[in-house]
């Protein structure tokens, strides 16, 4: 019989460059939420693949950026204190954007860590062939990577590749979480993420980055196949509030709406989705309401 193996591998990159979306396509299932906003992911999120004879912890990161507030830096530290004791590094970058200033930064202070680097060209699908082999090209010159791999994370292009070569990585260890598990997040934590997520896709403008939420309640009713849901969405300004509530609270309820459908397919069950806005002056820089919020 061949011996288990398993191992865990952070996925790590700049803002926006696909790697919810990446480790999502790794799981098969979506355990990280995506937008089209850069600093969408803000907590360390973790994804199980589970194979006959092998297990993947990835940790999907926040974006690294130079951080502005308590919660910036509360990224910034979950981003690379996922780089402690790991098997391998997944560096992420978008073939559309190119190798910038800021994706050099990443690769230097990875360059660091004495852990196996595999870099992911990603986006193919969406850059042209030159781009591509350009920011492949520029990858390669950093002459830390052990392999550079070409993908598309949002149709599927050369996903099973990435994982057979991650696998190589793997060491001879336990099965850390059981074989059915795909991430190790609450479901009251992934209620709230597809919260966040809807009201970052449905907003626009400055708002959607000053956006918390905490579910206050999660209760089964006793009738059965009926979950109640208190949530509150946090905004960090007075002026917020009535955008986010919308027009005879128009705005909050398409909110609600979109995320009461994810969440039920989540829970495979009915829901109650009641949604109330605060406003809490300036909360991305206290940490209390940062602890209230989950992020510790
Ligand atoms: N065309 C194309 N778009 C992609 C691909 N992968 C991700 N995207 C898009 O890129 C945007 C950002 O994706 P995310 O997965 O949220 O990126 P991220 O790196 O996790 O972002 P942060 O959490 O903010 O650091 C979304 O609009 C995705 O749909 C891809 O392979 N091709
Ligand atoms: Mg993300």
């Amino acid at each position: 019989m061949t011996e288990f193996r398993s191992g865990f591998v952070s996925i790590i990159g700049s803002p926006n460059v696909g790697k919810s979306t990446l480790m999502n396509a790794l799981v098969g299932q979506k355990v990280s939420i995506v937008t089209d906003r850069a600093q969408t992911t803000r907590n360390r999120i973790t994804g199980v693949v589970t194979g006959k004879d092998y297990q993947i912890v990835f940790l999907d990161t926040p974006g690294v950026t130079q951080p502005r507030s308590k919660l910036g830096e509360y990224m910034y530290k979950a981003a690379f204190d996922s780089l402690e004791s790991i098997e391998a590094v997944l560096f992420v970058a978008d073939a559309k954007q190119g190798v910038r200033e800021k994706d050099e930064a990443v690769i230097a202070s990875l360059m660091r860590y004495r852990i196996p680097k595999i870099a992911a060209v990603n986006k193919i699908d969406a850059a042209g062939t030159d781009a591509v082999r350009e920011t492949e090209e520029r990858i390669r010159s950093f002459q830390c990577f052990d392999s550079v791999i070409r993908i598309s994370a949002l149709n599927g292009t050369g996903i099973d590749l990435l994982t057979e070569e991650l696998k190589k990585y793997l060491v001879p260890g336990p099965m850390y979480f059981p074989e059915d598990m795909v991430t190790d997040q609450p479901e009251r934590n992934l209620c709230g993420e597809i919260i966040r997520e809807k009201a970052l896709i449905l907003l626009r403008e400055e708002i959607p980055h000053g956006i918390g939420v905490s579910i206050d309640k999660m209760e089964v009713r006793e009738t059965g196949n009926l979950v109640d849901i208190y949530a509150t969405i946090y905004c960090e300004r007075e002026s917020h509030k009535g955008i986010i509530i919308g027009k005879q609270g128009k705005m909050l309820k398409r909110i609600g709406l979109e995320a009461r459908r994810d969440i039920e397919s989540l829970l495979d069950c009915h829901v109650n989705l009641q949604l109330w806005v605060k406003y809490k002056e300036d909360w991305r820089n206290k940490p209390a309401v940062l602890h209230e919020l989950g992020y510790e």
